[in-house]
């Protein structure tokens, strides 16, 4: 679901002086938060435009938003910090901002390596569908994507699917094993953030069938080693996922923000001959991660 920014709260948020921000462990700070917030509060039509985002993101049949932060792109500069000042104050309207990975920024780069595994973050090839940091036992709330350059060669759009509608879709016997602790996936290591490793984990929290995660990622079926009836009953997922997925181009200056709760994301192969394309017209994009707030009420 795409929100525009009302050119009117554009104009205003062009000359915000929002300031440096500032981290608490691996949060961004709560005065941070509420000074951004003090700035954004008197800006026409920010209140509404929030309130749509949190709704999109949270409400019955949501799950996932693109928020066309382009025209702030071209008027701060994408690359001004005043620009990404923004997009974090955005992103803590819906949930607590947080970087799982302590040698990292706040803000991640997903840029392109051609001699990456292909089908993994930054990688050339189809990035299957998944949830991310999804062998925590606490996978953040929200993933969040905002797109500095796509892919110069015209590939690689964005895919989500709704992971609890996929679910429905299958019978109860598949079901039955995705409810069973026999799935595992990657690596943990030094993470904040988000809970315990998570191993084996059931696909389906029994507990909270329809507001829990789905905690999916299809790139199991090619580097875990999983028994057979549970491997097949995640390919059926998998082909589930892939069946009622929606795609789309992120354009320069879009913030997608998905609800991991609901859905489950990825991205197409880029277009063929990325080894042609200088590294700095590479497609790039920056990761921020979210927590709800505990007071977010069924924020799930
Ligand atoms: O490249 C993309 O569009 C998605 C990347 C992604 O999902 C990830 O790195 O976790
Ligand atoms: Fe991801």
């Amino acid at each position: 679901m795409i929100i525009d920014i009302p050119s009117e709260l554009e104009a205003a948020l062009i000359g915000l002086p929002l300031p440096t921000w500032k981290l608490d462990g691996p949060f961004l700070a709560q005065s941070t938060m509420e000074e951004y917030r003090s700035e954004l509060t008197a800006a026409p039509r920010f209140e509404e435009t929030a309130a749509t985002l949190r709704h999109v993101l949270t409400g019955e049949s949501g799950g996932y938003a693109v928020l066309r932060l382009g025209n702030l792109a071209k008027a701060l500069g994408i690359d001004d910090d005043r620009f990404l000042r923004l997009a974090t104050a955005f992103a803590a309207e819906v949930a607590v901002p947080f970087s799982p990975f302590p040698r990292w920024p706040l803000w991640k780069d997903i840029g392109v390596k051609v001699d990456k595994d292909p089908g993994k973050s930054s990688g050339i090839g189809y990035n299957a569908f998944h949830m991310d940091l999804v062998n925590g036992t606490l996978p953040p709330d929200y993933t969040t994507l905002l797109c500095v350059r796509p892919d110069p060669l015209g590939g690689g759009p964005s895919i989500l699917s709704d992971a609890h509608a996929a679910v429905a879709r299958l019978p109860e016997s598949s079901r039955a094993l995705l409810a069973e602790s026999a799935y595992h996936y990657g690596t943990f290591f030094d993470l904040h953030g988000v809970g315990e490793e998570c191993k084996p984990f059931p696909i389906l929290d029994s507990s909270d069938p329809d507001k829990g995660f789905v905690r999916f990622t299809a790139k199991m079926l090619k580097r875990s080693e999983l028994g057979e009836a549970h491997a097949a009953a995640a390919r059926e997922l998998a082909e589930e996922l892939v069946r009622g997925q929606i795609s789309f181009m992120l354009q320069p200056g879009d913030y997608l923000i998905v609800n991991q709760r609901r859905f489950l994301h990825g991205r197409e192969a880029l277009h063929s001959g990325q080894d042609t394309v200088p590294v700095a017209d590479r497609r790039l994009l920056l990761q921020l991660f979210l927590r709800a707030r505990a007071d977010a009420g069924s924020a799930a």
